[in-house]
């Protein structure tokens, strides 16, 4: 009995459009250039962001799935040591990773129903019909949503104990005290006793870094350039995808991976939605996406800042990556 609950913003399609054109309005009229990478994710890009998660130089997915096998067992009890729960999916995509998490608990005959969230109603109702084969048993409620809008939904709708999940190193793409202000909005919507599983990704190798998000195969740049087409499909704009690049840089002080598509030549784009003219110089540079890196210092501090006590930190064996599991 798989449930798929649409939250999005809108009703008629049109006042999705509407924010989309407004926000990329807004971007591409600031000095420096900016679009905001919750756009990645129509069909698309989601599809595109599974190819990413499976290339070679794209760590994060391999290391945190690794972490998941290793200490699933710990993780489950931990997660059911309470009785019954909710088991929140924040950003859930194809749950690859949390599907580890829901076998487990399956094979230790743990009570729980499961609620999968993220903005790609294409891959919420892909992933409900996949579970629906995989456990016809288990009791599954998809939300399609932007984050606010289900952590709302949440407290409103769920009534008993909750284990939040928030994998995937999705906090990396909030500034540092955004994602401090975010974590804090979840410990808001929970209880004293209920759980958060935080996945970051640490702090290494600069080298490493800049790989996964500069792949030899050009999957990045696709995902990257997708963004372009995106607004090309739904607000009637005019853009060349051949006349701008993918462009990765890290910044090791900071700890942050930044991407940027990069303007070949001196051109003007027209969006149809804002009958507007967009200027682009010569190597103007529109900046896309933010992925933050942590120390596990950091993290445990937003997460005690936010007023979460930390349980425990589960690391994959070459400490690249941690799921932390707070407490409320
Ligand atoms: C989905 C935000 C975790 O920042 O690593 C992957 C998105 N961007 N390659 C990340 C992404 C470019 C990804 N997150």
């Amino acid at each position: 009995s798989n449930t798929l609950i649409d939250l999005s913003r809108k009703t008629d399609g049109s006042q999705d459009r509407a924010a989309f054109a407004k926000d990329v309005a807004e971007g591409l009229s600031q000095h420096p250039k900016k679009l905001s990478s919750r756009y990645f994710y129509d069909a698309t890009g989601s599809r595109l962001f599974q190819e990413i998660m499976a290339l070679p130089e794209y760590y994060l997915t391999r290391a945190e799935f690794s972490l998941i096998r290793q200490h699933r067992s710990a993780m489950a009890k931990a997660f059911a040591a309470g009785g019954f729960f909710h088991l929140v999916d924040l950003g859930a995509g194809d749950a690859m990773k949390t599907k580890l998490l829901l076998q487990e608990l399956v094979s230790q005959e743990k009570p729980f129903d499961y609620v999968p969230m993220d903005i790609s109603g294409a891959a919420m109702k892909e992933l409900s019909k996949n579970l629906q084969q995989e456990h016809p048993d288990m009791h599954v409620q998809a939300v399609v949503a932007e984050y606010v809008t289900g952590l709302q939904w949440l407290e409103q709708h769920l009534t008993e104990r909750k284990v939040v999940l928030f994998l995937g190193s999705n906090i990396g793409n909030f500034e540092r005290e955004e994602g401090l202000e975010f974590v804090s909005q979840i410990r808001q919507h929970l209880h004293p006793g209920d759980l958060f599983l935080l996945g970051v990704d640490l702090s290494k190798d600069p080298d490493t870094i800049l790989a996964a998000y500069n792949d030899a195969s050009g999957i990045t740049a696709a995902f990257n350039l997708n963004l372009l087409d995106r607004i090309n499909r739904e607000l009637g704009g005019n853009f060349d995808l051949d006349a701008f690049k993918h462009f990765a840089l890290y910044d090791p002080q900071l700890g942050v991976m930044k991407s940027f598509l990069v303007s070949q030549r001196a051109q003007e784009v027209y969006l149809e939605a804002t009958q507007t003219r967009y200027t682009f110089a010569a190597w103007e540079a529109v900046h896309t996406e933010n992925s933050h890196k942590y120390t596990l210092q950091q993290a445990k501090e937003m997460g005690s800042t936010a007023g979460f006590e930390l349980v425990t930190s589960y690391l994959d064996a070459e400490g690249h990556f941690a799921d932390m599991l707070f407490k409320a």
